[in-house]
């Protein structure tokens, strides 16, 4: 296998650092046969002999214009009078599944994930700033280890946790506010995802704990029907019955989960049976812009062959729980 990088340029390099110096560290480091610079186009002269086709593994997009790699496929193909064969989806069926070592780095991710919560649970009191909950969440993610953020951090008090993607961190909390934090830390280039609701008060009021408990509910009917083979759109389904049931479909305006790995929103086949190996989050959500609140639950999930394992199982997750662990956290 060869792996093709990037030309050398000084010029860029002035800009972005170094690109590295071809040598057999670096051929071990990416595990490949060789490496080379430049493009292929101008490595494969006589490619026609030995190969018959030229495979595109890019993945398709929606954009107008194809990506630059497999348009170069394809010209290349031309050029060589390669077949050109179409495996558009086989990144995305490797990337679904998750080996030993790739389960240890993302559980890794996890535990400083929740690191990081922990923070937040003693953060989220009346007075402070969203912004205030996101520095010393992210501080302790990477006094933890994080080797990055897995994206940026969702601190949403109020009315902002109503806000799915809310990202301006602005505003004071104030007591009787619940905050919606979706955060979580990078081990390794593997991606973790967590969101929690915390009470500022230290409680859900009447209102919130409805809700929160209708959430928590969809969560648990979702759990319920993960088993190899079922499909990420059969999960959606039973999220939404389980949502119309308690009266919030309409509130519940996102995807129940997605895959996770090396990209938050990993690649993945959403229609297709899922697979022993597949990590994924269960995130229902209940948005209430009107009452000033929102409630998110997200978790994430391995299939395995019996069922499931609750990856973030050392994270609080009933109502009681969460109560608690803010009490704990702010030790009282
Ligand atoms: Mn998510």
């Amino acid at each position: 296998m060869t792996l093709f990088l990037k030309a050398r340029d000084p010029e860029a390099e002035r800009w972005t650092g170094p690109r590295e110096a071809i040598s057999p560290d670096l051929i071990e480091r990416y595990g490949v046969d060789r490496v080379r610079r430049g493009s292929p186009e101008t490595n494969l002269e006589g490619a026609g002999l030995n190969h018959d086709c030229v495979a595109v593994i890019a993945p398709s997009t929606m954009a107008k214009e194809d990506r630059s790699d497999a348009e170069l496929a394809s010209r290349v193909a031309q050029r060589f009078g390669l077949r050109l064969v179409n495996k558009r989806s086989l990144l995305a069926e490797l990337r679904e599944v998750h080996g030993s070592e790739e389960i240890e780095r993302m559980e890794r991710a996890i535990a400083i994930t929740r690191a990081g919560h922990e923070g937040v649970a003693k953060a989220t009191v009346a007075g402070v700033s969203e912004r205030d909950v996101q520095t010393q969440m992210e501080y302790a993610f990477f006094a933890a280890g994080a080797t990055a953020l897995s994206y940026s951090s969702i601190v949403g008090a109020g009315p902002d946790g109503a806000v799915l993607h809310w990202d301006k961190n602005s505003r004071l909390l104030k007591d009787g506010d619940l905050v919606v934090v979706d955060a979580a830390a990078e081990y390794g280039r593997y991606a973790a995802d967590v969101t929690r609701t915390y009470p500022v008060s230290g409680h859900f009021n009447a209102e919130q704990a409805k809700v929160y408990r209708a959430v928590y509910q969809a969560q648990q009917d979702i759990l319920a029907a993960i088993r190899p083979g079922v499909s990420m759109a059969e999960l959606q389904h039973v999220a939404e019955g389980s949502l119309r049931r308690a009266g919030h479909l309409k509130d519940f305006i996102h995807g129940f989960g997605h895959f996770v790995g090396l990209d938050v929103h990993d690649a993945g086949l959403y229609e297709k049976p899922l697979p022993v190996g597949a990590i994924f989050t269960v995130e229902p959500g209940v948005y209430l812009p009107e009452q000033g609140f929102g409630v998110r639950i997200e978790d994430e999930v391995i299939i395995t062959p019996t069922g499931y394992r609750l990856l973030t199982k050392d994270f609080p997750r009933k109502l009681e729980e969460v109560e608690a662990w803010v009490a704990k956290a702010r030790g009282n």
